[in-house]
């Protein structure tokens, strides 16, 4: 049976592509969207790609995967680096979780060189750009 992958990024990802390319690329979430849709086809995946700037809601989506996905990777974004809630909320859905960066979090600001979501992940990505997306979901297939 077809595996389910549930893709979730964090707050102002929406934003990519228009500014901070130098740090981020010039990729728009669409552009992302579109890789991890072509990546999930190619190795019989599905693949449900969301954006939200509300940690509840990502939570929610969390909760829901218990049911609706076989894994998730998620780029939390700024909620990395302070949200226990989506921490516990990965924790409870026991599935396997991939978390993505886009930038090398380690190179940057000491307050972005720690993850409340990468103690949960069975593996981190950062610092590869748009093919940090394509890695995970590779790994996931993998690991499904
Ligand atoms: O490198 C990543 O993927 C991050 O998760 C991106 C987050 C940042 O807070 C994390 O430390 C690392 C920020 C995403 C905001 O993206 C923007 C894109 C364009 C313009 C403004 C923000």
């Amino acid at each position: 049976m077809t595996k389910r992958v549930l893709i979730l990024n964090g707050p102002n990802l929406n934003l990519l592509g228009s500014r901070e390319k130098s740090i981020y690329g010039g990729k728009t979430l669409a552009d992302i969207e579109a890789l991890c849709r072509e990546t999930c086809e190619t190795l019989d995946l599905s693949c449900d790609f969301r954006q939200s700037n509300h940690e509840g809601e990502l939570v929610d989506w969390i909760q829901s995967a218990r049911k609706t996905a076989d894994a998730i990777i998620i780029n939390p974004a700024a909620y990395s680096h302070t949200s226990l809630a989506i921490h516990d909320a990965l924790r409870a859905v026991d599935k396997p979780v991939v978390e993505v960066h886009l930038s090398n979090i380690h190179q940057r600001e000491p307050v972005r060189h720690h993850s409340y979501v990468s103690s949960v992940a069975v593996g981190v990505i950062c610092g590869l750009g748009a093919t940090g997306y394509k890695l995970a979901i590779e790994a996931v297939a993998e690991i499904l």
